[in-house]
C-alpha cells in the first residue's frame, strides 16, 4: 500500500492557529499520510506515533527532528547533543544529563518553588484580572528556572525569543520562521555567551554539566552545548504548558470546580492538560532505512512528521478524546514524547505546574476568561500571546 496523499500544509498559519480542527482529518485519512505541500510523510494516530518514537533505529533523530534533513542541509545551529543525536552518542549525553536532572535535585527546590508559587498566586488573586501568559505562564518559569540552571540575571529576557526561534526552526522557512528569526539575533548571541562556564553560577545545573566534563563524562565543548539544551527546551515549553493549562480550566469551569473538590486529582489534571493541549505539537524523524507502517511502505531517507498532539486526541486510544477531563487516566500521552528521547525535563515541567495548582486550589474560586485569547503562531509550539483572565478569590 502507498500512503494517502493530502493537500494539507501543517505549517500554514491557519493550521497552526487551530490545529485540532485538522487533526481529525489527518488521523482519518490513514495510519500514514503524504503531506503533499511539504513533501513528507505524517502520522497522527497514537499507535503509529508511539511505535515510530519507540523505533529510534528506523526513525532516526540525528538527521534533525525538523523538516530539514541534516544529511542534505547544513543545520541552522550546531545540532543538539541530545535531541538531534542517535545512540551511542545520545545515550552518553543523556545519562550525564539524567544524573543532573533528577528527582532528588528537584526535591531540594520544591519547597522554595512552592513559596514562590504561593506568593505569585496570592498577588494575582489580589489583582483579580491579569494576563495568563505574561503574568503567570511566563512569570513563573522565569522566576524559578534560570536560577536552577545558574544563569546570571542580566539578559534573561532573551530566553523566550531564543526558544521561539528554536521551535520555529523545526518547521519550513516560512513567514512564521522568518518573523521569529528577524529579531532573534541578540537572543542567539546572549544564549551562546550564557552557556559558557565563566557565565554560570556555582551550584546550578549548568555548572554541574561542566563538572561532569571535569570528570571526563564529556568534553568542555560538549558541556557548553548541553547547557544550551536547558535554555532551548526548558523555558517556552513550560511557559505555554502553564498558559495552556490555565486556558483549559478557564474554558472548563466545571473541571476547575472538580479539582478544587478533589485535590487528589492534581497530578491527573496536569497530565490531562498535557494530553488535551500539548505545547509541543509535532516533531519529525527521518527514516534511516525502508520500513513498513500498518501496511504502508515508507522509503529510506524520508522525513516523517509525528503529530504528538493529534495522537493525544486519537479516539482509537482515548474515550471522548476531545474532552478535557481531570479525572481521566491520561498517562500514555505522548506530549513529552516517548522512548529514548522522551523529555529530559518532564519532572521539572510537572513540578512547576504542581506547585502552581497547589497554590491555586485553596485561593482561586473560579478562573474566568475576560476576553479573546490571542495565539502566538509557532511552527512547533501551541502557544498563546495573551490570555486575559480573572482569578476570583476563594472565600471558602
Ligand atoms: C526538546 C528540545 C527542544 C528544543 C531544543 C532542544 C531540545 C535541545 O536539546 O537543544
Amino acid at each position: 500500500m502507498s500512503a494517502v496523499s493530502l493537500d494539507l500544509d501543517p505549517f500554514a498559519e491557519e493550521f497552526l492557529a487551530a490545529p485540532y480542527a485538522h487533526h481529525e482529518a489527518l488521523r482519518e485519512a490513514g495510519p500514514v499520510v503524504l503531506l503533499a505541500p511539504i513533501g513528507c510523510y505524517g502520522m497522527a494516530r497514537h499507535a503509529e506515533v508511539q511505535a515510530a518514537l519507540r523505533d529510534w533505529q528506523t526513525f532516526v533523530s540525528s538527521r534533525g527532528v525538523g523538516l530539514a534533513d541534516f544529511q542534505q542541509e547544513e543545520p541552522w545551529r550546531p545540532p543538539s547533543l541530545l535531541l538531534e543525536t542517535d545512540p551511542p552518542l545520545h545515550d552518553r549525553t543523556r545519562s550525564l544529563m539524567n544524573r543532573i536532572v533528577s528527582l532528588g535535585a528537584l526535591r531540594e527546590v520544591a519547597a522554595r518553588w512552592q513559596a514562590v508559587a504561593d506568593d505569585m498566586i496570592a498577588r494575582l488573586v489580589a489583582r483579580g484580572r491579569f494576563d495568563g501568559v505574561e503574568d503567570l505562564g511566563a512569570a513563573f518559569p522565569l522566576a524559578v528556572f534560570p536560577d536552577l540552571i545558574g544563569l546570571r540575571s542580566a539578559g534573561r529576557e532573551h530566553l523566550i525569543p531564543y526558544a521561539t526561534a528554536v521551535f520555529n526552526a523545526f518547521g519550513p522557512r516560512n513567514a512564521v520562521f522568518e518573523r521569529g528569526m528577524a529579531d532573534a539575533g541578540p537572543a542567539m548571541a546572549w544564549v551562546a555567551e550564557a552557556c559558557r562556564r565563566d557565565q554560570l553560577l556555582p551550584g546550578g545545573w549548568g555548572m554541574q554539566v561542566y563538572e561532569a566534563a571535569d570528570r571526563g563524562e564529556c568534553t568542555a565543548g560538549e558541556a557548553e552545548r548541553l547547557v544550551r539544551s536547558f535554555l532551548s527546551a526548558g523555558v517556552d515549553t513550560t511557559v505555554n504548558g502553564i498558559a495552556n493549562l490555565i486556558h483549559a480550566f478557564a474554558m472548563h469551569p466545571g473541571q476547575w470546580q472538580r479539582l478544587r473538590q478533589e485535590p487528589a486529582l492534581l497530578k491527573r489534571a496536569i497530565e490531562e492538560g498535557l494530553r488535551w493541549d500539548s505545547t509541543v505539537q509535532t516533531f519529525f524523524r527521518t527514516t534511516g532505512r525502508e520500513t513498513c507502517v500498518a501496511g504502508v511502505t515508507l522509503p529510506a531517507n524520508a522525513k516523517v512528521l509525528l503529530f504528538l498532539a493529534a495522537a493525544n486526541r486519537d479516539p482509537r486510544r482515548w474515550e471522548n478524546a476531545d474532552q478535557f477531563d481531570v479525572g481521566r487516566q491520561s498517562s500514555g500521552h505522548v506530549g513529552f514524547g516517548f522512548g529514548i528521547h522522551q523529555c529530559l525535563g518532564q519532572m521539572v515541567a510537572r513540578l512547576e505546574m504542581e506547585v502552581l495548582l497547589r497554590a491555586m486550589i485553596p485561593r482561586v474560586n473560579s478562573i474566568n476568561l475576560m476576553g479573546e485569547p490571542r495565539r502566538r503562531i509557532n511552527n512547533t509550539l501551541h502557544a498563546l500571546a495573551s490570555l486575559p483572565v480573572e482569578f476570583r478569590a476563594a472565600t471558602d
